[in-house]
């Protein structure tokens, strides 16, 4: 599960990057401070099993606070773009290749508009950022259709030795990890079907490129720099016309917060809508200070910071991600070595058991005769599509 940062120069991905995964990377007020992409592991939120149940679980991988379980997932800060950089301009849009495996990107913006078109700090108020988003979106719709460009030849003769358009189409945009359906409802939606693939002028392909993106490369916009006076009011603005979720941020809130938490100052957990000072005296008065405005200035304003939300709404709501609970032991809610609800697994919408099995080790899926909904403790088939918090036992032949 990998989520994408995208977004204009200088609007605060990586400050969003390393907010949401503590890994520190160059930040600074400039354009192209991110050349090479970073990567990290960052935390969506579900509300943990292992309370209901009665039990305290061991993740083997992030955590979890009797409340709600942390599931990792992956998350990448790129380059950031300026308009036309499909045209070579800034850094061009050839890193884009990086969020070919993305399956959903956060797109950043600079909600306060105190960044122009090439990044450059401006007064607040003073660019718009809806032209962020929409710069983005362009230059996602020109890399796509740059790679078909490139695979022309190859598409036409595919298609000449009797593959249909989408196939041929499929095969070209194989590496982006587009599903052949959706170039199917593509094709069909924007009235290309009909038209012969050698015919497409340079605008057929655009708006083909353009639809696709849409379909198979979904964005969240996170408003970045929330927490700045005159962000509100863009925000809103954005929200009545874009048709993506638009969520408040500010990246650079949350980092202070978790930088806090993490040298043991305040209790703080990604997502909540407080902090709590751990020992006053431990704090200087800028510390202070700066904890305060947070609090003000964000967290009483959007009820937190944001990141979280923002996360969760690109796998949860944007995807329809979900996560599953598999165990070996019913009884204990165990794997073979006791450990209580040891893995929390993310899965498509349509995931079966055998989907879940699959992603457990393939030798599994192999010998995989049947699922046990351990809430029920009802047998259930290997087709069964499995529930959002659902606590699963497969069971497999010897
Ligand atoms: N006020 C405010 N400033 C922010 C916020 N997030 C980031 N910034 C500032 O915005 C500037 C750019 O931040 P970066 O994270 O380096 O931005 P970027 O989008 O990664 O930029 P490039 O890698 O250069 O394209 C820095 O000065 C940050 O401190 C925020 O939530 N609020
Ligand atoms: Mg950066």
């Amino acid at each position: 599960m990998l989520v994408g940062l995208v977004g204009k120069t200088n609007v605060g991905k990586t400050t969003f990057f390393s907010a949401a995964t503590l890994v520190e990377a160059e930040r600074g007020n400039r354009p192209f401070v991110t050349i090479n992409p970073n990567e990290g592991v960052a935390y969506v939120r579900v509300k943990s099993v292992c309370t209901e149940f009665g039990v305290k679980c061991n993740p083997k991988y992030g955590w979890c606070n009797g409340i709600n379980r942390f599931v990792p997932i992956k998350l990448l800060d790129v380059a950031g773009l300026v308009p036309e950089a499909h045209k070579g301009r800034g850094l061009g849009n050839k890193f884009l290749d990086d969020l070919r495996r993305a399956n959903v990107s956060i797109v950043v913006v600079d909600a306060s508009g105190s960044t122009d078109d090439e990044g450059n700090p401006v007064p607040p108020g003073s660019h718009d950022p809806i032209r962020d988003v929409d710069i983005v979106k362009e230059e996602f719709a020109r890399w796509i259709s740059s790679i078909i460009r490139r695979g022309y030849g190859k598409i036409r003769g595919k298609i000449l030795s009797g593959s249909s358009v989408e196939e041929a189409l499929s095969e070209a945009l194989s590496g982006l990890e587009i599903r052949r359906e959706d170039i199917a409802k593509v094709l069909i939606e924007t009235g290309l079907k009909d038209k012969k693939f050698v015919n497409w002028s340079d605008d057929d392909l655009l708006t083909f490129s353009r639809e696709l993106r849409r379909v198979s490369k979904p964005f969240v916009i996170a408003a970045n720099k929330a927490d700045v006076e005159g962000a509100e009011e863009n925000i809103k603005r954005m929200r009545e016309v874009l048709e993506e979720p638009v969520i408040p941020v500010s990246s650079e809130a949350e980092l202070i917060l978790r930088k806090a938490a993490k040298a043991g100052l305040i209790r703080y957990e990604p997502g909540d809508e407080d902090f709590e000072v751990v020992d006053e005296s431990r704090l200087s008065p800028a510390q202070r200070k700066v904890l305060e405005m947070v609090r003000e200035k964000v967290l009483k304003r959007y009820g937190g910071t944001g990141v979280q939300k923002a996360l969760e709404t690109a796998v949860f709501d944007v995807l329809g991600m979900k996560v599953v609970f598999p165990v070996e032991n019913e009884n204990k809610l165990s794997d073979k070595d006791g450990n209580v609800l040891p893995d929390a697994v993310l899965l498509e919408r349509q995931a079966t058991v055998l989907d879940l099995a699959e992603k457990i080790h393939s030798e599994i899926a192999k010998k995989a005769l049947f699922g046990i909904d351990v809430r029920t403790g009802r047998r259930i088939s290997l087709d069964t599509v499995l529930k959002h918090r659902d606590v699963i036992k497969i069971v497999a032949s010897r």
